[in-house]
């Protein structure tokens, strides 16, 4: 059996989230080395590219979040064998990327006249419009599942999205936006985080 570690910030939440979530939903044992905030600066020139999350099998190393949880989606089974599925189910995490970079962009930002106005145009713009997009593929597929017609990868890492957005940890990002514009994936987000192996990972 590989020797598994992950890496990423101690948090429940974030590129790192989905792919702990999918280890444990397949019972593949691993090691789940979270790195505190106040150790990232020592913990950060050590990895590949100064980010994290980052995945170690058996010594060597690889990153990209979303390449981390197609590795961890196929060794969990929850990531589609049939090519145009993984596709699908690719969509879905990559378009999480192209909303998440915007809004991490908002983080360093010290002045906070300027952070309000930042997030209130991607309130008003990207995100509200990936939100409803996204929300349309869902219900083109059947409403449940991004892919496949089963719980993948991509389920897991839209419900972290969605529910960070609905968190009130994202100031001037409304907790209510997800619900207004997009309530399926608000559905979609409850129904997952109801998963038997995923209220278990949160209720360890
Ligand atoms: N494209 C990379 C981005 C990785 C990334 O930016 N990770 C963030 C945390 S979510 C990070 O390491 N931030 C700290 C830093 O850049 O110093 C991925 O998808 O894994």
């Amino acid at each position: 059996m590989s020797q598994i570690t992950l890496t990423y910030f101690d948090m429940h939440g974030g590129r790192g989230e989905a792919a702990r979530l999918a280890l444990f939903i397949g019972g593949i044992a691993f090691e789940d080395r979270r790195i505190p905030f106040g150790d990232w600066p020592r913990v950060k020139p050590d990895t590949p590219f100064g980010a994290i999350p980052v995945l170690e099998v058996d010594g060597e190393t690889v990153t990209q979040s979303n390449g981390i949880n197609r590795y961890v989606g196929k060794l969990a089974k929850l990531y589609p064998d049939d090519p145009w599925q993984a596709a699908l189910c690719d969509e879905a995490m990559d378009v999480i990327e192209d909303i998440t970079n915007p809004v991490v962009a908002t983080f360093s930002i010290a002045d906070e006249t300027e952070k309000k106005a930042r997030r209130q145009a991607l309130v008003d713009g990207p995100l509200s419009f990936h939100l409803t997009r996204l929300e349309q593929r869902l219900a083109a597929r059947g409403g449940k599942y991004f892919a496949d017609g089963r719980l993948t990868v991509a389920d897991l890492k839209v419900f972290v999205w969605t529910r960070h957005l609905r968190s009130g940890n994202l100031d001037y990002i409304p907790t209510d936006l997800t619900d207004r514009v997009a309530p399926l994936l608000v559905t979609h987000c409850e129904a997952v985080g109801n998963h038997p192996r995923v209220k278990a990972y949160y209720d360890r």
